[in-house]
């Protein structure tokens, strides 16, 4: 049951906080975390040496241009703990996503990491509608995966009845949701839409008790969430977040729907051209890059997220005086996200390397179908394995689809077609054909 547009706030004393004070804050955040990758990990104080920046450099915000950005790719490089600016003894967690090639990126929490995290949630939830007489039923995934618990915290911290659910099986995530009352959901917009949609065709709806959603991990568009408002009668809110920067809850949609406040005294946001590297006006539409203020375990300096949006920085009918992200329009590398798994068709092309009978073509077909992803690999036998045998084609098949369940993480249907049947480019090999429609916003 949709509520009424009553604008609940977690830490109004922060999230409403004048704007002179807050840029204060960040000020004063800004020059310590640099301070402290400087003295701490090599590859900021050699990039920084390098480009003749010294910590005392940086003062304020708007010094942030003269530091170095920070890529995936780094990451990788420095895996696994090479960004660290704590000692791993005070690392309390490693979360994970996944990076360009079959390694993972992971990222190492400190408490203080945690806590952060955890007060971004409660603030995204709370936004949301929630409260601690909610019972918020969570179904993204428990893991290296942050949503699952990110949610969790979140949930905990604001004191509503968790329902550690986590990702998958339908009917008794349906069952959990009715019998047991849940208010507020939090999975990814496609599984909200699949799971209404089920107890839509079950004779259900009437049962479920949902006054609002927390959706994110992956794109989505109005058009989604119109049709889930439609379908469950509640409000569907925005949260965006990613592993590096500190989980889910780096910005959230309040009830007035209109962008995600980002948690300024936590992260700084900034767009830039993504050719050029120079920022960007607020309003124009650029690549997202974030600084980490608060983090002390790995901190992020200008991590470029290669997610597209804008910043908003009208203010919001709900008090909240955080500078708002448009909805996410896209991105300008080549990560798919499918059922809320980052994946970079890199990754498909290190599971097919040194299989023999297999050529170097494939394509990736991304559908959605009944509300959920899909993820089809054509990939082109060689002309020496090219035969008629059944069992030959199926054991390859299925030493492929076993292979990008391992390094990718999902399930893939995977198709062998005939040798030299992929088109064949002058330019750019088109790889991917996405068929979702997420970018119609
Ligand atoms: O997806 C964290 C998260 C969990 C966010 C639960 C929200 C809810 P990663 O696995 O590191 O972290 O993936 C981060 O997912 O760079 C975006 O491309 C995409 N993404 C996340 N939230 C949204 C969103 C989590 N609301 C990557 N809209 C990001 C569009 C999103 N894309």
């Amino acid at each position: 049951m949709k509520q009424e547009k009553i604008h609940k706030i977690w830490s109004p004393a922060i999230e409403c906080m004048d704007r002179a004070k807050l840029r204060e804050l960040q000020n004063e955040r800004l020059r310590a975390t640099v301070k402290l990758e400087y003295e701490n990990v090599p590859l900021y104080r050699s990039r920084m040496d390098a480009m003749g920046v010294k910590p005392e450099d940086i003062k304020t915000v708007d010094d942030l241009k003269k530091l170095p950005f920070t890529e995936k790719t780094d990451l990788r490089d420095q895996f696994p703990y090479g960004l660290l600016a704590a000692k791993l003894t005070d690392i309390v967690r490693i979360q994970g996503s996944s990076g360009t090639t079959g390694k993972p990126i992971v990222t190492g929490y400190t408490q203080n990491d945690i806590d952060v995290w955890t007060e971004m949630v409660a603030r995204s939830l709370t936004a949301a509608g929630g409260d601690a007489d909610d019972v918020i039923q969570v179904c993204y995934g428990y893991g290296l995966f942050t949503g699952g618990l990110g949610a969790h915290y979140g949930a905990s911290a604001i004191g509503a009845t968790v329902i550690p659910m986590s990702a998958g099986n339908t009917q008794r995530q349906m069952m959990m949701m009715t019998e047991l009352g849940a208010t507020m959901l939090c999975c990814t917009p496609s599984y909200a839409t699949y799971l209404g949609e089920t107890l839509k065709e079950a004779g259900l709806l009437d049962k479920v008790k949902l006054k609002s959603g927390v959706f994110g991990a992956e794109p989505w568009t109005e058009e989604m969430r119109q049709h889930l408002e439609e379908l469950f009668d509640f409000d569907a809110c925005d949260i965006y977040g990613l592993t590096e920067i500190g989980g889910p809850g780096v910005a959230f949609e309040c009830l007035e729907k209109t962008g995600m406040h980002v948690n300024e005294d936590h992260v700084i946001a900034e767009i830039i051209d993504p050719e050029t590297g120079e920022p960007l006006p607020y309003g124009q539409k650029g690549e997202l890059v974030f600084t980490t203020i608060t983090k002390t375990g790995m901190p992020m300096i200008r991590y470029r997220t290669h997610d597209i949006c804008s910043i908003d920085a009208k203010p919001c009918a709900c008090g909240r005086t955080f500078l708002k992200i448009s909805r996410l329009t896209g991105r300008t590398d080549d990560m798919l996200v499918i059922r809320g798994v980052n994946v970079f068709p890199s990754q498909i092309e290190t599971c097919l390397v040194g299989l023999e009978g297999v050529a170097p073509f494939y394509c990736l077909i991304v559908d959605r179908v009944n509300s959920t992803d899909k993820l089809e690999v054509q990939v082109e036998l060689s002309d020496e394995i090219f035969t008629d045998k059944v069992s030959e084609i199926e054991e390859l098949r299925g030493t492929i689809a076993e292979r990008i369940k391992s390094v990718v993480g999902i399930a893939a249907k995977i198709t062998l077609v005939a040798p030299k049947s992929l088109p064949r480019s002058e330019g750019k090999a088109k790889r991917v054909i996405d068929r979702r429609n997420l970018t119609n916003v």
